[in-house]
């Protein structure tokens, strides 16, 4: 029986981490992008730079999820609030299937 395989990258979104994520997009099948629900000061421009993302050409086409993530703090922005934002992005996703899921590292 053949044997598949799946890597997983986790790329980092500070500033230096992000100037090295071109280097992965053309070997990229799908993606992951984790959000910080919790943070309404960059919420918006964690969205952005995902909008930014979903035009790049090599990104094409792939499967996306986005993980909103730390949904254990109270000051989390809930998912449908956040679904709202991401629904105002539609454009991107004519082109991929798209996935929303509200996430804590801390408790699964
Ligand atoms: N409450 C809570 N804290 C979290 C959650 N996920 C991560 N954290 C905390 O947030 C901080 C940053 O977590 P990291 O896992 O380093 O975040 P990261 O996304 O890998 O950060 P970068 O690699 O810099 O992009 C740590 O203190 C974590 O414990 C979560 O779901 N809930
Ligand atoms: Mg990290």
């Amino acid at each position: 029986m053949g044997k598949d395989s799946l890597k997983f990258l986790d790329l980092g979104g500070s500033k230096e981490m992000m100037s090295i994520w071109e280097e992965y997009y053309s070997a990229s099948h799908a993606l992951l992008y984790v959000i910080d629900s919790s943070n309404t000061e960059t919420l918006d421009s964690s969205l952005s730079i995902f909008e930014a993302l979903m035009g790049i050409n090599d990104l094409d086409g792939i499967p996306v999820a986005i993980l909103c993530n730390k949904n254990d703090l109270v000051s989390a922005l809930p998912l449908e609030a956040i679904k709202e934002k991401i629904n105002k992005l539609t454009h991107l996703f004519e082109n991929r299937d798209l996935l929303v899921f509200s996430t804590s590292a801390l408790t699964g």
